[in-house]
């Protein structure tokens, strides 16, 4: 689960087909196939197969399932002899170094002369951040790695499959067909995307699949405790200070636990950057009382980044799409503009009419 999930280009208050349509921006490419079914399995096979120059993206913001997914895929077709360049806008976090080659993650997409393009863990285009480039990139097939629930079939082969844990599971998955040597990089770097996005195998997307997985990445090399420390568990001493503010800030009303965490209150706790919310959501969620948190962080700009936990049972994934955000059933977001103020009341009485209509 990814607690900054955004999209900041598609307009507020936009129905679904409206983003569904906003999806269909490929109409030099046939889309051939939708969901992770069998004819998009050996569609992405076949296209990958073929491709000599592969560029490959995650999303904006990148989490551990990002990050991780990126590199294995990037490391594996490298490892088939094709060239390929693996991008992301945001550099990743610095607690992501023990992997292998991620500071050859570039931030643009360079000049190229790709014949295919793989979004890795991207719900929408808009996810992909400014490495896609329409004007350049428009007419190049392009392979759709992903579990988000809400993705929005953008690609010319769609590998969408939201029961899988994490896309880094997808991506084992794809290893395997192809069947590539998973090395211990290539082994620590998709762990740590199960690893991340199930929380340590707590999540209720952990299936006996996700575990075989992570099974087999161990006996391939991949230190399980090792890496459960350094991508989850480790935080600097400024986000726990961040942590607290945001627990003692935070409000419960009918079920709904929430934290708005101003520009100010950024600054007083030395935050400069825009950095998250440094796992407050998903810490307000594991107060017993709560059935949905929410955490709203000001963004420099005044934007708002809105982060959303369910409690089982409940889907917050409709509501972040619904603000043109996205995400899983249990974990969400979107951004909205400013200021606060109307960003919190909007998404709270939202939020209420959930409640009621469960
Ligand atoms: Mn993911």
């Amino acid at each position: 689960m990814s607690t900054g999930m955004t999209n900041t280009t598609v307009p507020l208050g936009l129905g679904s087909e409206d983003v569904e349509a906003g999806g269909q921006q490929f109409p030099d490419v046939q889309r051939m196939s939708e969901g992770g079914s069998h004819q998009a399995w050996a569609d992405a096979e076949g296209y990958l197969r073929r491709a000599q120059r592969i560029l490959a993206i995650t999303h904006l913001s990148p989490d551990g399932d990002a990050v991780g997914s990126l590199l294995s895929f990037g490391r594996a077709m490298q490892g088939m002899g094709k060239v390929v360049t693996m991008a992301c806008q945001d550099p990743p976090q610095a607690r992501f170094d023990y992997m292998g080659g991620v500071r050859d993650i570039r931030q643009s997409a360079g000049e190229g002369g790709y014949d295919l393009i793989v979004s890795i863990d991207c719900s929408d285009v808009q996810r992909l951040g400014t490495v896609f480039v329409p004007g350049r990139h428009a007419h190049i097939p392009l392979i759709v790695f992903d579990h988000h629930i809400t993705n929005t079939m953008f690609g010319t082969v769609n590998v969408v499959e939201p029961q899988a844990s994490s896309s880094a599971e997808i991506i084992y998955k794809l290893l395997r067909r192809l069947d590539v040597h998973i090395s211990g990089d290539i082994a620590a770097a998709l762990l740590t995307g199960i690893i991340t996005d199930t929380l340590a195998f707590r999540t209720t997307s952990t299936t006996p699949d996700t575990l075989a997985a992570a099974m087999d990445l161990m006996r391939a090399g991949a230190s399980l405790t090792d890496i459960t420390r350094k991508a989850l568990v480790l935080r600097s001493y400024e986000s726990l200070r961040f942590l607290a503010a945001g627990i003692v800030a935070s409000q419960l009303e009918d079920g709904i636990v929430y934290a708005a965490i101003t520009r100010k209150m950024r600054k007083d706790l030395g935050v400069k950057e825009d950095r998250g919310d440094a796992g407050l959501v998903g810490t307000l969620i594991t107060a017993m009382e709560a059935t949905i948190a929410v955490v709203f962080v000001e963004n420099t700009d005044g934007s708002v980044e809105v982060g959303f936990r369910g409690a089982p049972g409940y889907d917050v994934s409709q509501v972040a799409f619904e603000f043109g955000g996205g995400g899983h059933a249990a974990a969400s977001g979107c951004t909205l503009p400013g200021p606060m103020r109307d960003a919190v009341n909007r998404v709270l009485s939202r939020l209420r009419r959930v409640i009621r209509e469960r």
